[in-house]
């Protein structure tokens, strides 16, 4: 899979991408990730990326040529052009496994200075949010978005990992796991998981991870249609 970032940080980038299953994944040419500078784009003496507002108002926006005109160079013939932004659709576990079956993904960074509508229109395909709250700019949510996919790529994670079953792949959270010692300091592991007794231990796993996502997500079932 390709993926293009366009954002005011790029130095933010540095880091995150670069441990771990991503940094493997991009070794390994399971991802293609390149980031872009949108002040690259543009072309006057100054690097201009913003503007004010038409009608007056607080703030600046990101001015729609620089868009454009990245758009143009790195697009592709399958291309998804995302906006990060807290209002865009709400970043989930099953929009991950979508995004990751995709070509080429782009993402366009927001910040708190906002897109012209013209970009929204005649550009994005998708606006994403990772949360309701507001960040300076976009680029962690790129970042997010790129770990949260990455993984889900075919061979990007080791068996023993892969074979996990992780929270919000079955739409529960995940039960109570414990390793050595069986005692610590007092506190004792669970006696059916040193049982030997699988059937015994599945029955208590799936118990654990049922209560716990009632008690603290009860969303998640609501969502899967467990309870309304
Ligand atoms: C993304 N959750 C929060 C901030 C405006 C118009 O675009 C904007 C983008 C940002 C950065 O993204 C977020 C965010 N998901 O704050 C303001």
């Amino acid at each position: 899979m390709k993926i293009d970032v366009l954002t005011l940080f790029p130095a933010m980038f540095a880091g995150p991408l670069d441990e771990s299953i991503v940094k493997r994944a991009r070794a390994e040419g399971l991802l293609d990730l390149a980031i872009h500078n949108l002040r690259d784009y543009t072309h006057d003496r100054h690097r201009t990326v913003d503007d004010k507002p038409f009608g007056g108002g607080p703030g600046m926006l990101l001015k729609p040529e620089p868009i454009f005109e990245a758009m143009e160079k790195l697009s592709r013939e399958k291309t998804r052009l995302i906006l990060l932004t807290p209002a865009g659709r709400k970043f989930n576990h099953s929009i991950a496994r979508e995004l990751a079956r995709q070509e080429h993904l782009l993402l366009v960074c927001g910040s708190y200075e906002g897109f012209d509508e013209r970009v929204r229109e005649a550009l994005a395909n998708d606006e994403l949010s990772i949360g309701d709250y507001v960040l300076t700019n976009g680029a962690l949510p790129a970042m997010v978005i790129i770990d949260a996919v990455t993984r889900l790529l075919p061979g990007a994670l080791g068996d023993d990992q892969s074979a996990h079953d992780e929270s919000f792949s079955c739409g529960l959270l995940e039960y109570p796991q414990y390793t050595r010692p069986a005692e610590f300091r007092g506190m004792k592991v669970p006696e059916v998981l040193l049982s030997g007794n699988h059937a015994e231990i599945e029955k208590w796993r799936l118990e654990q991870a049922k209560q716990r996502t009632k008690e603290r997500r009860r969303d998640l079932l609501e969502q899967n249609g467990v309870v309304d």
